[in-house]
């Protein structure tokens, strides 16, 4: 759509309703081939810094660290109502390029300096093709435009994202074909179109920006200039095409002043002279190609598979856009189904936990709960050995002690009455019992017979009796007492 409005631009302009009628300006204007003179002059521009006119295009600012270069008109525009077209290739080999190019309409022909090669605190406008992301907002590359009256300060580390009167992202680095940037300005309206340099069709604009009321210089001076910084890309300016733009009820084409037609023939005269003596000067340089040649060189057998090529290619790039353009289709259906998938399956875990069946949570073991499972096994085993240790050590001191008490103390019963004592005892019962059946063999005797027997010597009297019982209980009693004492000392051993 927006290439049909470019290309109905440049038969008739229509706005407001008024016709527009371009004219070339060819002052204002370069394009190739021949661009430079012998002399390495271009007419009717200046160029300077570090740019470098070939016969082709203006390298303004080669793939080399901080380098600016600058290519301005020699007079200031006499049409307040312009469209220009600059063609231009960036290239570099790096994924990101600097610094970039830019397009003026300004009230002085600038200095070198640090906006895109020109001076700042310029009057007028500048479109810029800012190349590198000086903000890290992953917006570059960008062209924008900015008008300025002479007081702003180009804020380079926000790119001017603040100070643009608009702007949009392209590419424009490392494209097949030149990349045109067109800039139109009439009544108080700037335009941007770009073409992004994909396909060869000089036509194929897309709108960048546009704004109305936008004040701009009656004249000024048209001029591209270029920079690169710590990265570096070639700039390169293929050509630059003017056209003023002018009211048809206004102005009618052939209503030119006399003396203005005098000297526009004049001019013509000696531009046409000086490019009649720069064939005359190649044909001598190269004898060889006569100038039938010359111009049928544009239908040599190479030049036309080259165009076939090309036009195969634009085919094909053609289809892979529209390709392209179905796949992203796809996807975004694609997208949609998936989202609408994960909601329902959403749904449907959340009643899978709240009825019988555990949810399936396919949960991993992790590295650092391994780790951790294995210090606790191994302070398990730690503390395990502790105990063994203990149990051994009690065992072994239970061993001596058994031994000990087999050795020294005797057998001790579990706090019993020695067996020696028992035995004693035993036979103090036994005495006891042998006295007591005496003691009723006697009294059963008739009392004739109770009588002590006649030889008194030989029968023991109860006092003797009684007496040697509490002699022998004493004995007993005294050597219990000696044999407490001696274990006592005994268990101090251990
Ligand atoms: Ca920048
Ligand atoms: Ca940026």
């Amino acid at each position: 759509m927006l290439s049909v409005l470019a290309l109905l631009f440049s038969a008739v302009l229509l706005t407001n309703g008024a016709q527009l009628k371009p004219r070339f300006e060819y002052k204002y204007s370069f394009k190739g081939p021949h661009l430079v003179q012998s002399n390495k002059s271009i007419p009717f521009w200046d160029y300077g810094g570090d740019a470098i006119a070939g016969d082709d295009n203006i390298r303004l600012a080669p793939s080399i660290r901080s380098k600016r270069g600058w290519v301005w008109t020699n007079q200031k525009t006499n049409f307040n109502q312009w469209s220009i077209e600059c063609v231009f290739k960036v290239t570099g080999r790096g994924r990101v390029g600097a610094d970039g190019l830019a397009i003026w309409f300004t009230e002085d022909k600038g200095q070198e300096g640090p906006v895109f090669g020109n001076q700042d605190m310029w009057r007028g406008l500048g479109v810029f093709m800012d190349s590198f992301d000086n903000d890290g907002q992953h917006n570059n590359p960008y062209i924008m435009a900015m008008v300025n009256d002479g007081t702003q300060q180009y804020d380079h580390q926000s790119d001017g994202s603040q100070q643009q009167l608009g702007g949009c992202l392209r590419d424009f680095r490392n494209k097949p074909y030149p990349v045109r940037v067109k800039v139109e300005y009439y009544s108080k309206i700037l335009t941007v179109f770009v073409n992004n340099g994909l396909t060869n069709n000089k036509d194929d604009f897309e709108l960048c920006l546009r704004q109305e009321n936008v004040n701009l210089p009656e004249s000024a001076y048209f001029g591209v200039t270029a920079a690169t910084g710590g990265l570096a890309d070639d700039h390169d300016v293929l050509a630059f095409l003017t056209h003023s733009l002018h009211n048809k009820e206004d102005q009618p084409a052939n209503q030119v002043p006399e003396q203005d037609r005098q000297k526009y023939e004049k001019e013509f005269d000696e531009y046409y002279k000086e490019l009649e003596t720069a064939r005359e000067n190649f044909q001598k340089q190269h004898p060889g190609k006569q100038p039938g040649e010359f111009d049928s060189m544009f239908e040599a057998q190479e030049d036309r598979e080259l165009r076939m090529i090309f036009d195969g290619q634009n085919e094909m790039h053609n289809t892979l856009k529209e390709l392209n353009r179905k796949l992203d289709e796809l996807m975004g259906r694609q997208e949609m189904v998936l989202s609408r998938v994960s909601q329902l399956t959403g749904g449907n875990v959340q009643v899978a936990q709240g009825g019988a069946a555990p949810p399936l949570t396919m949960d991993t073991i992790k590295r650092h709960e391994v780790d951790q499972v294995m210090n606790n096994q191994m302070q398990i085993m730690n503390d395990a050995r502790d105990i063994k240790q203990v149990v051994y050590d009690v065992q072994q001191r239970a061993g001596q002690i058994q031994g000990s008490m087999s050795t020294g103390g005797g057998a001790q019963g579990g706090g019993g009455i020695p067996q020696d004592i028992q035995s004693i005892i035993y036979k103090l019962q036994e005495n006891m019992n042998f006295v007591r059946s005496d003691l009723a063999n006697v009294a059963n005797r008739p009392q004739g017979q109770m009588n002590c027997p006649e030889v008194q010597s030989s029968c023991v009297s109860p006092m003797l009796f009684f007496l040697a019982i509490g002699l022998q209980l004493f004995f007993i009693v005294g050597y219990m007492v000696y044999r407490s004492n001696k274990e006592a000392q005994a268990k101090k051993f251990y």
